[in-house]
């Protein structure tokens, strides 16, 4: 609970329009779509560094947790506010600030809408390649703080590759700028690389520098289907050693095309057992000759059925649908466990095997898809409440192969609450001692998103 002084500190911050302690108010700032709950104490809209900086300090001297917001729109549990406290959340803070088109750079704030950013730097030419499934709903703060991954990183990388610089207000309040606005800058230690990704755990973005690209000339996108998924598999496999580096190379198991056939009341792949959606991007020669290859390559692979997208309105279709696939799958079962393990590319048909035994072992239900051509496959396990043990046992097994096959158990989504327990797994005891040095140094009480990453308070 917050204190009276604590609540009237805020108000005088924030306004007291824009602090919220209504139960109806807290209940929609509880959750992400982990579908974990749990209530903060109050909620506040920053509108300007400043204020965040303010709250920060209060927060610090009084030990009151804080909890940065973005659309909520995360997997693992990073912006569900564990021990209550105060969330921040960015919706007044959702400017494009400049976009500059001799040096190729943007400077947002960090509630911008990820898709937003994306259609107006594309209006002028230029792209921003991070392209998370939920880019229409999520914001670039949210990003930079999971350091978010999605379609197109296995050509351009993820969200880290792309931001220069920040803005950030740490824990104990002092607003410093790290990084540069340049392509080069060395100076220092790189505390950009250290806050992004860092779960909202060692300060808040609250400007960002990011960079842009040309827009490319000429897409392509294909879509091929398989009567079984070892042969998708190895179609992706085969398309990378294959030395074309598509833009996208996303594969979609049988479950997980059922499941987005209902939700969309539309048949896509008429009965397949596996999809590959296949992008490449460059001139219309380049992408013509890589999908002449593209397409010889998935059909010595077993492919039954290949479509080229003719039209824009087919392409976009098609990515619809794909992106359409997590929230279809929240529609199967009351649960939906989430994972999003990653292994060495050409290793992804070994660890289908592995969960299909494992999903058999324990009588489960385990759906597949995901960013193949970045080794990079959504295991989603989906369950009845009462067996969620069943579903933690699994996940454990299904980590160790990963871990086994020289993988990582998280890819784009990060630890939060969700894979706390399993962080040991994969990084040792002393690689954790000193990450959680490093929190300590930078936030001393604890304050800033805490109950993430470590199971232990650092
Ligand atoms: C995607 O690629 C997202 O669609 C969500 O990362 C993945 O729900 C999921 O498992
Ligand atoms: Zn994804």
């Amino acid at each position: 609970m917050l204190k009276p002084s604590a609540l009237k500190k805020l108000a005088e911050i924030v306004g007291p329009a824009n602090l919220h302690t209504s139960p109806e108010e807290l209940v929609v700032y509880s959750y992400d779509a982990t579908q974990r709950e749990s209530r903060p104490w109050a909620v506040a809209h920053p509108s300007t560094s400043q204020e965040v900086s303010a709250i920060l300090k209060l927060a610090n001297q009084e030990s009151i947790p804080v909890v940065p917001r973005g659309a909520g729109t995360g997997m693992s549990g990073g912006s569900v506010p564990v021990l209550g406290g105060i969330v921040l959340s960015f919706e007044r803070m959702n400017r494009i600030l400049e976009i500059d088109e001799d040096d190729f750079v943007a400077v947002v704030e960090p509630g911008v809408i990820t898709g937003d950013l994306q259609r107006e730097v594309e209006g002028r030419g230029l792209f921003y390649p991070p392209d998370p499934a939920s880019h229409q709903f999520c914001t670039i703060g949210g990003n930079v703080a999971e350091c978010a991954g999605g379609l197109r990183a296995v050509k351009y990388g993820v969200t880290k590759d792309y931001i220069l610089g920040l803005e950030v207000v740490l824990p104990t309040g002092e607003i410093v700028n790290v990084g540069a606005r340049t392509i080069k800058s060395v100076a220092g230690y790189d505390l950009t690389k250290l806050i992004v990704g860092s779960e909202g755990t060692l300060g808040i973005a609250t400007r960002i520098t990011v960079k842009l690209l040309p827009l490319p000339e000429h897409v392509v996108t294909l879509v091929a289907f398989f009567n079984d998924v070892r042969s998708a598999a190895t179609a992706s496999a085969m398309i990378m050693k294959s030395r074309i580096i598509p833009r996208a190379l996303e594969f979609v198991d049988q479950a997980a095309l059922r499941a987005v056939e209902q939700y969309l009341k539309e048949d896509l792949s008429d009965g397949a057992a596996a999809m590959l959606l296949v992008e490449v991007d460059g001139s219309p020669e380049t992408t013509a000759r890589d999908m002449t290859l593209i397409q010889e390559i998935t059909t010595n692979a077993g492919a039954v059925r290949i479509r080229q997208a003719e039209t824009e309105g087919e392409r976009e279709h098609l990515w619809k649908a794909r992106r359409a696939i997590s929230p279809a799958l929240y529609t199967i079962k009351p649960k939906k466990v989430n994972e999003d393990i990653v292994v060495p590319r050409s290793k992804i048909a070994d660890i289908l095997d592995e969960i299909s035994e494992i999903a058999k072992r324990h009588g489960i239900m385990i759906v597949n898809f995901g960013h193949a051509g970045d080794g990079n496959i959504h295991t989603n396990i989906l369950v009845d409440e009462n067996d969620l043990p069943r579903a933690d046992a699994a996940v454990k097994e299904i980590f160790e192969a990963t871990l086994r096959l020289g993988g990582s158990i998280t890819g784009e989504h990060g630890i939060g609450l969700s894979k706390a327990a399993y962080l040991p797994m994969e990084l040792g005891p002393d690689a954790i001692a000193a990450m959680k040095r490093i929190k300590h140094a930078l936030d001393p009480n604890n304050i800033l998103n805490p109950g993430k990453i470590f199971l232990e308070t650092p």
